[in-house]
C-alpha cells in the first residue's frame, strides 16, 4: 500500500495533478501542510483585530462598511484554511487551540500597531499586497483544498488591496498633514511587509522540501524581489518615499536594489510579540469566550436539524 502510495503521489506531483485528502501522502507532507494552512488561518484570524479596532473610527459611513466587509472576508478566509486542515486530520478544536494557548505561530506582521487611520490604509495597501504576491503561488500548491481555498482567497485579497491603496491616494493628495500621516504609515509598514515573506532562502528551514513537494512554487527571496519590483513604482505614484536608502533600480539584474533587513527584530517579534502581541492574544481570546454560546446554538441547531430528518 505504502510503497505503491508513494509512486503514485509521486506520479501525481510530476504531472502536476493535486493530491487530495483520500490520497496516500508522507506523514512529513501532511505535517507540512498542517503547519502551513494553521499559520496561515490563524494569521487571517488574529489579522482581523488591528482593523477590527480602526471600525469605530473609519472617518466616514462609507469607509466603515468597505472595512467591515474586509474584516468579514477575513473570518471568511481563516473558515476554508480551518476546514483545509480539517481535510488533514486535524480538528478544528486542536488547531484552534493551539493558536488560544500560545503554542502555535501566526503571521509577525500583525504584532506591529496600528496608531491612525493612515495605517489602515497602508494594511491594505502593503499587507495585503504581500499576501497577495505570496498566495498567488499558492494557487498552484500540490494540495487540492489549499490551492482552491486559495484561488477565492486571491480574488478577495485583491479588493482589500484596493481598498488599501485607496486610502493611501486620498491621504497622499490630501492636506500635508495627511499627506505626511501617509509617509509616516509608509516607514512603520515597508519594512515589516518584507518580512512577511519569511526569512532569507539560506535560512529557510521548510522552504527546500515545500518546494520539492511542490507545496511552495517560489522561494521567499524571490517573492520578495517580487514584491519590491510591483510595490516601489506604486509608492512613486503616491509621491511618498520608500524607507530605505539603498534602494535603487539596477538595470543590469531587472529589479530594485535593497538594504538589508533587520532579522533580529523579526525573531524578536515572533519570539515574545511584545505588548502588542499580548493584547492580540488577550483580544482573539476574549473573542473565543464570547462567542461561546453562538458555538453552542449551533451545534444544538445542527442537532436538531438531524433528529428532524431521521423522524
Ligand atoms: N511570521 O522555513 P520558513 C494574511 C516562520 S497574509 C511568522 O521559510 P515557510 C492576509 C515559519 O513559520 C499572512 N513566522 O517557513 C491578511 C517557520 O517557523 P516554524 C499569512 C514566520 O513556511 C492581510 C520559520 O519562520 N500568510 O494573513 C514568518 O517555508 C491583512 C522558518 O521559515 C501566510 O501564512 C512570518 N512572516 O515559509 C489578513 C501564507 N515567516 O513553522 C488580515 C502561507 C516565516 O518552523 C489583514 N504561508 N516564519 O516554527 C507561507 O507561504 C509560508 O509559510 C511563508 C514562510 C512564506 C510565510
Amino acid at each position: 500500500e505504502d510503497e505503491s502510495g508513494a509512486a503514485r503521489f509521486q506520479a501525481l506531483l510530476d504531472r502536476e495533478e493535486k493530491i487530495e485528502p483520500r490520497d496516500w501522502m508522507p506523514d512529513r507532507y501532511r505535517k507540512l501542510l498542517v503547519r502551513q494552512i494553521s499559520q496561515h488561518a490563524h494569521s487571517e484570524v488574529v489579522g482581523m483585530l488591528p482593523e477590527g479596532n480602526w471600525l469605530t473610527r473609519a472617518p466616514t459611513l462609507k469607509r466603515k462598511a468597505v472595512l467591515l466587509a474586509k474584516i468579514q472576508d477575513e473570518a471568511g478566509h481563516a473558515l476554508y484554511l480551518y476546514s483545509a486542515c480539517e481535510t488533514l486530520g486535524t480538528s478544528r478544536e486542536e488547531t484552534i487551540e493551539a493558536l488560544l494557548d500560545g503554542r502555535a505561530k501566526y503571521s509577525s506582521i500583525f504584532n506591529y500597531p496600528v496608531p491612525t487611520w493612515a495605517d489602515v490604509g497602508a494594511i491594505g495597501w502593503l499587507v495585503d499586497g504581500a499576501a497577495i504576491v505570496n498566495q498567488v503561488m499558492l494557487c498552484r500548491c500540490s494540495y487540492g483544498p489549499y490551492a482552491r481555498a486559495m484561488e477565492r482567497i486571491c480574488k478577495e485579497e485583491s479588493f482589500h488591496q484596493r481598498q488599501g491603496y485607496e486610502i493611501m491616494i486620498k491621504l497622499a493628495q490630501g492636506t500635508p498633514a495627511q499627506k505626511k500621516l501617509a509617509q509616516d504609515a509608509l516607514n512603520r509598514w515597508w519594512w515589516p511587509s518584507l518580512m512577511m515573506f519569511g526569512p532569507h532562502d539560506s535560512e529557510s528551514t521548510h522552504g527546500n522540501q515545500s518546494t520539492e513537494w511542490k507545496i511552495k512554487r517560489r522561494s521567499n527571496d524571490d517573492l520578495r524581489q517580487h514584491f519590491i519590483d510591483m510595490t516601489v513604482p506604486q509608492a512613486e505614484f503616491l509621491g511618498l518615499t520608500v524607507p530605505d536608502p539603498d534602494l535603487k533600480w539596477n538595470e543590469d539584474r531587472g529589479h530594485y536594489d535593497f538594504g538589508p533587513i533587520n532579522w533580529d527584530e523579526f525573531k524578536a517579534v515572533l519570539k515574545g510579540g511584545g505588548p502588542v502581541g499580548r493584547e492580540r492574544m488577550a483580544a482573539r481570546r476574549a473573542a473565543h469566550d464570547d462567542g461561546a454560546w453562538v458555538r453552542e446554538a449551533a451545534i444544538a441547531h445542527a442537532e436538531k436539524r438531524k433528529a428532524r430528518q431521521h423522524a
